[in-house]
């Protein structure tokens, strides 16, 4: 677990959005699609993950959905603002 990633968890916490179960559930899938586990997902890193039976199509309104402010990859706090949001 980098710093970053660290810090971002502690943050969440601090503001008590999510509650540790869930965290942990969202943690799990996020480590999933991290493959270099720099703390960031990046596109390719998703496309390697479903081994090319992705549609770019589908990996690209779930990109619009997760990265909201276009940085080319979304980090923990980015997951868990989608993931929470698709649970509503
Ligand atoms: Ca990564």
């Amino acid at each position: 677990m980098n710093f970053f990633f660290h810090f971002g968890l502690l943050t969440l916490f601090a503001r008590g959005e999510v509650d540790e179960k869930l965290h942990a559930h969202y943690i799990e899938d996020f480590n999933s699609y991290d493959l270099d586990k720099n703390g960031l997902i990046d596109p390719q890193e998703i496309r390697t993950v479903y081994h090319g039976t992705l549609l770019e199509e589908d990996l690209k309104a779930f990109w619009d959905a997760v990265d909201v402010d276009n940085n080319g990859y979304f980090d923990l706090k980015k997951y868990v603002d989608y993931a929470l949001k698709q649970e509503l």
